[in-house]
């Protein structure tokens, strides 16, 4: 039995009763993670992206008190220009929903509705992981937290460098939670195809990708498997051009004392401000890519 809060859209529905491949997107991304209009845009341009690739996109948000699974264009835009709507990991949603709010729903929220609604894969730009700093401030993302025991397949172009990638891997790594990285031997920073760290694992095709899911969800581990999926080339950024950037939001974040869920969206939005949107073009294009490999994925994980 699904909970009654749980909105399912009747396209997303009769693909999931049929069988056939369901992608799920998050919302914080819209919401808290790129401007206006470039976040609705993005958002639909990315659900047709899913259905080229032949799966049933399913965005993921709390609208006035329920989960919705699969938006209209219409909630899209409200959801992207409404005000009090806020940023829901998991453990956020209970109150935000008693209140009737809306929110959109980060990697980890998204991450265990998907599982509620019986989707296997879920796409988004980036995860979050291990902040730099963390020995002292503690902050590590309840998005590994969630990857390591909720079973669904997040689908990102790695983590960017405002986190401390080699933590990130660790933290992965003692979660069980097997990280690949699609057609690299590299684990990809975001914004540049490579973060300079090897990933665990390589599989090329999206083929071998569902079949690694199948097998991990037989072995019956419970966790998530993170796909990691190199930028594209042409939309790469140049290591010497993002890095100083990244470097002077983390420094601008910690001496204006932001922290907890309001650092990630600082750095995002400074960073974007210090590229003068260069970032934020870079963003889409590694979105895009990631949903379409996510849709092959879900289509071979169908067939
Ligand atoms: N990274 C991005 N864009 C985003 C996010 C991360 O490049 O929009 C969002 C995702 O929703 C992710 C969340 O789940 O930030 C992580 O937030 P935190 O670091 O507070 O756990
Ligand atoms: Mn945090």
């Amino acid at each position: 039995m699904k909970p009654e809060f749980l909105s399912i859209h009747p396209d997303v529905q009769s693909a999931l009763d049929q069988g056939r491949p369901v992608v799920a997107l998050e919302s914080t991304i819209i919401t808290h993670g790129m401007p206006y209009p470039a976040n609705v845009r993005t958002a639909i341009e990315v659900e047709e992206i899913v259905r080229a690739n032949g799966a049933v996109p399913a965005t993921i948000a709390v609208i006035d008190g329920r989960i919705a699974v699969g938006l209209s264009t219409d909630a899209l835009e409200n959801l992207a220009t409404a005000s009090g709507v806020v940023k829901a990991s998991g453990r956020d949603l209970a109150a935000v929903m008693t209140r009737g709010g809306s929110a959109g729903t980060t990697v980890s929220a998204t991450m265990r509705i998907a599982a509620l609604a019986g989707i296997r894969i879920f796409a988004t730009g980036g995860v979050g992981g291990v902040h730099r700093g963390a020995q002292e401030t503690f902050d590590v993302s309840a998005d590994l937290v969630e990857l390591g025991r909720t079973a669904v397949t997040v689908v990102c172009a790695g983590v960017k460098s405002i986190l401390d990638i080699p933590l990130t891997l660790e933290y992965l790594e003692t979660q069980r939670v097997p990280v690949i990285a699609a057609g690299s031997d590299d684990f990809p920073a975001f914004y540049t195809r490579s973060s300079g760290l090897k990933a665990d694992h390589r599989l090329d095709t999206p083929e071998e990708m569902a079949r690694a899911i199948a097998i991990h969800g037989q072995l019956g581990t419970g966790t998530g498997i993170l796909i990691a999926n190199p930028i594209p080339e042409a939309d790469a950024l140049d290591p010497a051009f993002i890095d100083g950037m990244i470097a002077d939001a983390v420094a601008a974040a910690t001496e204006q004392g932001i922290g907890r869920k309001e650092l990630t969206p600082f750095l995002l939005a400074r960073i974007n401000e210090l590229s003068g949107g260069t970032s934020l073009k870079a963003n889409i294009a590694l979105v895009k890519n990631n949903v379409a490999l996510a849709a092959r994925i879900a289509a071979a994980l169908e067939a």
